[in-house]
């Protein structure tokens, strides 16, 4: 049977250094996969997309264009290339995806040039979508989706999360036909070659600045053990691959599924890393630890937010994690040999500024307590910008405190909301500039103090020296504008890990 129109699923810059396996957009490449012509353009390899975009819609062989988006710098090609798309070629049907167009999908939709999103995973809706436009059929049965009406948005119901050992493979023999697999395989302080693999959908949780709460509602269901293992055991011995990055939410969610795969995975002698919560994980068994060590896991990440039982309480998260546990834990993990990535949250609101203002203070003391209880922590500061989650206690005060999001789609790459959305300067009413500061000023000396060592550039020699050119400032506490760190950081190009990845 000949295949259906083409499809051509772009996913737009996102890192101008270590391109990732793009798995958003490989997985829904594998949805239509032996049914529909398909193509990916890659805005992280591609030097000039746009104009290979514009090649491969001239040849009239597409129908549909499908972009990924999530916030920050994707947005700065996803929004100009989707309307220049509509400008030139009105035929098209424009459909997005991704956390950000999930997120915000009225400022999409009321754009004009976005027809479609599909509203979290699109392995069943995204092929169903294509196949009602085909057919001229009505959409409104497709769950996961989102569109316009007679200038109405529908929203159809959420699907239930689907079975992953049952999705379509991903089709990465076709996708190193396009660009060659190893370009995705990057050096990073995990190996040589690095693999990026997504092992399951959502997360239980609900905390209340989670952009995957809305999207999600609480739900989580993972691949298994053994069929993660097939996969990266392919890259492994096709294409080399020698460590893994699991871009999972929330990776090690159940206990025996993380177990099962380190026993698997462990002679292999591939490095990994995921992302995971210090309450579930403290509630693993000390064997669990050691297995999981044994196996090469090296470093985890984990959201602390803050030292502050009260805020850790407003961020909902889960009702089990407090200040005295982050730091325990931390102690904890370090017999294990297992390196706690501990990320915070500072500068949520608060009823008056000083006490925004307290909070971010005793967040900075409490960080460097844990570095005391284990230096080998590594930190990842974030500032808060809020989430659409409506209805939380938090989403509740940001929105009483007179914050509202941008309310056309172009707004969002202005460079103001580009810094909100990269976590660094949020344009929140109750941060002042004066907090931001501190803010950087305190990450700043931190990261010349205990540079990350995922920085694998930043050699030993120049480690020691800017540990000890900011030695004074973390011991004094005085880290009002640290010229002299940032001039090092700017000189040797310091990479922060939550920006760009390892
Ligand atoms: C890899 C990754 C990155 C990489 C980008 C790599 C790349 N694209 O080449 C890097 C490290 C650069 C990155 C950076 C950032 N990221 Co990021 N990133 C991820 C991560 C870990 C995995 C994405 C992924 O591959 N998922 C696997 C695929 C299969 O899942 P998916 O994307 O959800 O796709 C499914 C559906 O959404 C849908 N879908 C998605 N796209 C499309 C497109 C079409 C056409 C269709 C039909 C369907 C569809 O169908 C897919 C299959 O079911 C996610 C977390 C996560 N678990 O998804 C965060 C995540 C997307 N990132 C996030 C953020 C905030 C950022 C940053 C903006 C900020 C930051 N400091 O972290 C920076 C931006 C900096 C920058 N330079 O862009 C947030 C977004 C939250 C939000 N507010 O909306 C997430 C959700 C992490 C989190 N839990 O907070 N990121
Ligand atoms: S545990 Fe992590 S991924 Fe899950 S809701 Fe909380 S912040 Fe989001």
């Amino acid at each position: 049977m000949p295949l259906k129109p083409g499809v051509l699923l772009f996913n737009p810059l996102a890192t101008s250094v270590k391109p990732r396996i793009p798995n958003s957009v490989l997985q829904v490449a594998a949805s239509i996969n032996g049914q529909y012509c398909w193509t990916i353009v890659d805005g992280n390899i591609e030097r000039n997309p746009w104009e290979k975009i514009v090649r491969l819609l001239e040849t009239g062989d597409y129908r549909y264009f499908g972009c990924t988006v999530m916030p920050g710098p994707q947005l700065k090609q996803a929004i100009p290339f989707s309307k220049q798309i509509r400008e030139m070629f009105p035929e098209l049907i424009i459909i997005w995806g991704g956390y950000f167009a999930s997120n915000q999908y009225k400022t999409c939709l009321e754009s004009g040039f976005v027809d479609f999103i599909i509203n979290g995973p699109g392995d069943y809706a995204f092929p169903q979508l294509l196949s009602a436009i085909e057919t001229k059929a009505g959409y409104g049965k497709i769950k996961n989706l989102i569109y316009k009406q007679n200038g109405q948005i529908i929203k159809t119901p959420k699907a239930e999360l689907s079975n992953m050992d049952e999705l379509s493979p991903l089709p990465y023999d076709v996708l190193n036909s396009f660009y060659p697999l190893e370009k995705y395989l990057c050096k990073t302080y995990l190996g040589k070659k690095t693999i990026a693999y997504h092992s399951s959908f959502g997360c239980p949780f609900t905390c209340s600045f989670c952009a995957v709460v809305p999207i999600y509602n609480a739900r989580w269901k993972g691949r298994s053990a053994e069929m993660i293992y097939k996969d990266v055991l392919y890259l492994k011995q096709k294409y080399g691959g020698d460590a893994i990055e699991f871009h999972d939410n929330n990776f090690f969610v159940s206990e025996k599924r993380s177990v099962e795969f380190a026993r698997l995975i462990s002679p292999e002698k591939m490095i990994w890393w995921g992302e995971a919560r210090i309450d579930t994980m403290d509630k693993y068994k000390d064997e669990s630890l050691q297995a999981l060590s044994e196996s090469g896991c090296r470093m985890i990440f984990f959201g602390a937010e803050t030292g502050n039982d009260e805020v850790l309480k407003q961020m909902d998260k889960g009702g089990t994690q407090t200040g005295e546990q982050i730091l325990q834990f931390a102690a904890r993990l370090r017999k294990f040999n297992i390196i706690p990535e501990y990320s915070f949250v500072l500068g949520t609101p608060a009823e008056t500024e000083e006490e925004v203002n307290r909070r971010i203070d005793e967040d900075i003391a409490f960080i460097k307590k844990i570095k005391a209880v284990n230096p080998d922590t590594e930190i990842i500061i974030y500032t808060y910008s809020p989430v659409p989650t409506e209805g939380s206690e938090l989403y509740n005060s940001v929105v009483a405190a007179g914050f509202r999001f941008p309310e056309r789609l172009e707004d969002w790459i202005s460079p103001q909301w580009e810094n909100f959305d990269l976590r660094k300067n949020p344009l929140t009413p109750w941060l002042k500039p004066y907090m931001i500061d501190k803010i950087r000023d305190f990450e700043t000396v931190l990261n010349g103090r205990y540079p990350s060592c995922s920085d694998i550039q930043l050699s030993p020699l120049k480690r020691k020296l800017i540990k000890a050119i900011s030695y004074w400032r973390y011991k004094s506490g005085i880290y009002t504008s640290p010229k002299e760190i940032r001039l090092f950081h700017k000189i040797w190009k310091y990479r922060q890990p939550e920006k760009e990845g390892f």
